[in-house]
């Protein structure tokens, strides 16, 4: 057998450069990376060694250069990956947020953090939480319970199934989920003798797993027999490349398909059988199809309550629940009856057991309705207004943007007025990162777009609140050249928390900067702040200047950060759905008894399996 000598980081990230997608790319793109004494003489000599096959890029913070990387994987439809690498302690820690993210939303990323000496010489090492009781607990441990796939490097040699194993979880539809491998800093150094087979370049297919012929026949029989269905389009149907299979279904049935945060963009917008969006941030139209629907088939969802209104929604008695979906978990969920297998296949199969049988499609009027309500709201107020409203905003954007463009956003106002309002063109112009729901997200999460679509326009949305919680990693938009468009609505503290505080009976506390604890107000310069991190950045007083600004950010190469000053209280009037949130059961406000009246009425109608 042929060897080669190599370190085990090394190895690491030979082996990685070597594997590649169905596409003949490389499946990891390339490394983040912020160095410190677990990671910089180990896996750092080794990835400047593959610099020209597997790039390393630094970012600012270890939490937000993974928003990246994750961005980055669902932008690409989970085709392709990133790496991210830390030290053992704090930068370990630190991305230990930015895993649960993508644990939660299902994508793939290596994160490799560094970890403490296998050897235990020197312990406590630098960084070491030291566990009385224990001594395998190490500060990497809180990666395990938000990893796909966990492992600790302890001996060179474990790579040689650690990474298989590694690269098989990222690229399983099923199972796809982030992946720690947590590596001890000495054994990153050590030398082993590697037979070269292990480096030799794999494809990694993404497999397509077909409906099993029972389980096909029995959802074939229900949708059948039903009278009006509805079809949930979920994340799933964008990562199993399904879009285009779910237009023929949908066209073919004439079933009306309402959409997710993670599956808006499925069909574009003015698509005849697209309803609108589903649930809490919905659209009347997409919530009265679904509160009628007799049987409600899920693709690729993973009924977030977001979507079922907490259960709220569906409210038909004698509804069918039908969820296809590749991964059983969600297959089964909430009494579902499976169709457990890849969305496209699962289309195509279940629209050739439908044998051409159609549907009554609902009335287009439901549509126009809708439009006929929020279309004004996005219009540009008649005379300059002092303080636009996010509708405002979103309304600006849209009548900038093209059918191609890309707008994503994560937490705040912006996800729920966006979902709302926002008429997607192309698949993948609605980038949204809702399960999770993480701010911090968006700067971070648009650099990861543009690298993985860079003829793409992006345009990231953020509040004032979530720039003020993660905005160093536009220094590293601007220092890597990479453009995009950044729209900071400031409406002086969290806007919609305080919303979701006044609705649950509660006084505005805590929220709204000028409504918290404080001597001095804040008086925050975010034209000053994101323009001394290298970006073009202006103030717009009005939505007429936000126009001309946008009009000029087309041409802008680089960042162009465009503020706003916002109004927190007004948001989309109409559409949505109940959201459950627990409302004190005691208070000696009047308001929050109300609310709490209202709240156990909501929750004797809602649905429960
Ligand atoms: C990391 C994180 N912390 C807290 C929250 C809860 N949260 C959701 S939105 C929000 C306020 C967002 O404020 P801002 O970005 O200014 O948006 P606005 O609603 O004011 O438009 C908070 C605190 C969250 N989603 N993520
Ligand atoms: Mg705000």
């Amino acid at each position: 057998m042929k060897t080669i000598r190599l370190t085990a980081a090394q190895a690491m990230v030979r082996y990685l450069a070597a594997q590649k997608n169905a596409d003949g790319e490389s499946y990891i793109a390339g490394c983040w990376a912020i160095f410190g004494h677990g990671n910089v003489a180990g896996l750092g000599e080794a990835l400047y060694g593959v610099r020209d096959r597997l790039p390393t890029w630094r970012g600012h913070n270890e939490q937000t250069m993974a928003h990246t990387a994750i961005a980055y994987a669902k932008q690409l439809r989970r085709d392709r990956a990133m790496m991210v690498t830390s030290s053992i302690g704090p930068g370990a820690t630190n991305m230990v947020t930015a895993c649960a993210l993508a644990y939660v939303n299902r994508l793939p990323v290596l994160f490799v953090p560094g970890d403490v000496f296998a050897h235990r010489g020197p312990d406590p090492v630098l960084q070491q939480p030291e566990n009385f009781a224990d001594g395998t607990v190490t500060a990497t441990d809180t990666f395990r319970p938000v990893s796909r796939y966990f492992d600790r490097i302890t001996r060179p040699e474990q790579l040689m199934t650690a990474l298989p194993r590694a690269m098989r979880t990222m690229t399983d539809p099923a199972d796809c989920g982030p992946v720690t491998l947590a590596f001890c800093q000495d054994v990153q150094a050590e030398a082993y003798d590697w037979p070269e087979a292990f480096f030799d370049e794999r494809i990694w297919h993404r497999r397509v797993p077909p409906p099993d012929p029972a389980e096909l026949a029995r959802v074939a029989d229900l949708l059948k027999a039903a009278k009006n269905p509805v079809i949930i389009a979920g994340g799933g149907v964008h990562y199993g490349h399904a879009t285009e299979a779910l237009r023929s279904f949908a066209e073919a049935h004439a079933i009306p398909v309402v959409e997710t945060q993670a599956g808006k963009s499925a069909l574009p917008w003015d698509h005849p059988m697209n309803l609108g969006p589903i649930g809490v941030t919905g659209a009347e139209s997409a919530n009265t199809v679904c509160g009628k629907a007799d049987l409600v088939l899920g693709v690729g969802t993973r009924f977030q309550d977001f979507t079922t209104g907490s259960w709220s929604l569906f409210a038909n008695p004698g509804r069918k629940l039908v969820s296809l979906n590749v991964q059983a978990y969600d297959a089964m969920k909430h009494g579902a009856k499976p169709l457990c297998c890849d969305a496209k296949a699962g289309l195509e199969a279940l629209s050739g057991a439908l044998n051409g049988k159609t549907f009554d499609a609902p009335p287009a009027s439901l549509k126009s309705d809708w439009f006929a309500k929020v279309d004004p709201l996005t219009d540009a107020p008649k005379e300059g207004n002092e303080k636009p409203t996010d509708m405002q905003v979103v309304g600006a954007v849209q009548r900038a943007a093209g059918p191609d463009t890309v707008v994503m956003c994560a937490a705040g106002t912006m996800p729920g007025e966006l979902h709302k309002l926002w008429k997607a063109g192309r698949p993948g112009s609605y980038h949204m990162e809702y399960g999770f729901s993480c701010m911090g997200y968006e700067i971070a999460g648009a650099i990861g777009i543009k690298l993985a679509e860079p003829d793409r326009d992006v345009v990231c949305f953020t509040g004032d609140g979530t720039y003020m919680m993660a905005n160093s990693e536009l220094a590293t938009a601007c220092m890597m050249g990479i453009r995009f468009t950044l729209i900071i609505t400031d409406n002086r503290g969290f806007g919609c928390i305080n919303r979701l505080q006044m609705g649950t009976g509660g006084e505005e506390f805590n929220n709204l900067l000028d409504k918290s604890q404080h001597v001095n107000p804040s008086a925050i310069d975010f034209v000053a702040h994101a323009g001394s991190m290298g970006a073009k950045a202006v103030k717009a007083g009005s939505i007429a200047e936000l126009e001309a600004h946008l009009a000029k950010a087309k041409d802008h190469d680089g960042v162009y950060a465009i503020v706003l000053d916002t109004d927190p209280y007004p948001s989309t009037p109409h559409g949505g759905s109940w959201w459950e949130v627990g409302v004190p059961e005691v208070s000696e406000r009047p308001k929050v008894n109300d609310a709490r009246t209202n709240y156990e009425t909501r929750r004797k109608a809602q649905y429960k399996v």
